[in-house]
């Protein structure tokens, strides 16, 4: 029998102090999430933010939650306005809210509230290069990133952009926390290869959850 390429191993793996992939730890509430994303997307739509550099993003973003990330020509920033529909962002899910929680949780962070939900849309030859979230007021929180649909290679980097990152692959269901020591750490998505999910189809969503202020 030919293996199964989308088979999700539960396994949980220790990136750092404070860091882990909780293998599968969505697995549960996935198709709830998708159809969430589906539905704000019709609200709030996915598009490729602009660099200050002015080249766009390869990955596809939309935020929800009371503040949205946003990239353009005068650089980054939290928002509580949608710059592209001049409206405020989707109101984050319960059951987002609810899922952030329990999974800060798990790394032993209680009381996780986030205020900010960046949603984004891999595609094949979509990648996102090493960075650090350092755009949030609040550095104390973790952040808390869920995976869906399509597999990845997650980049887990050190301190420095120029620290080596060691490669973690990451299949629908999977949620990466890190924050204490590890909320600093650059971070990034290796080239999505081409594939064709039974939730997703030709896609890998991301969500990023974050306090922001
Ligand atoms: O897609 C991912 O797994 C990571 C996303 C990320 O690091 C970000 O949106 O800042
Ligand atoms: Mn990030």
């Amino acid at each position: 029998m030919l293996p199964d390429l989308f088979a999700d191993d539960h396994r949980d793996v220790q990136l750092g102090p404070g860091a882990a992939i909780l293998g599968g730890f969505a697995l549960d509430v996935a198709d709830a999430l998708i159809a969430h994303v589906r539905h704000m997307s019709a609200l709030a739509p996915f598009r490729h933010m602009e660099t200050r550099s002015g080249k766009h993003l390869s990955v596809a973003m939309f935020n929800c939650g009371s503040l949205g990330w946003v990239s353009d020509r005068s650089g980054y920033r939290y928002d509580a306005i949608d710059p592209e529909t001049n409206r405020p962002w989707p109101a984050l899910p319960p059951l987002f809210l609810d899922l952030a929680g329990r999974a800060a949780e798990a790394l032993g962070f209680n009381g996780f509230v986030p205020d900010a939900c960046l949603v984004n849309r891999y595609v094949p030859g979509s990648k996102l290069s090493l960075h650090q979230d350092m755009d949030e007021r609040d550095h104390s929180a973790p952040i808390v990133s869920v995976s869906l649909g399509l597999p990845a290679t997650f980049l887990w980097g050190g301190r420095q952009r120029s620290d080596r990152p060691a490669r973690h692959r990451v299949v629908h269901g999977d949620v990466v926390v890190w924050g204490g020591p590890s909320r600093m750490t650059f971070h990034g998505v290796g080239e999505l290869k081409a594939g064709d999910h039974p939730a997703t189809g030709e896609a890998r969503y991301n969500l990023t959850f974050r306090k922001a202020r």
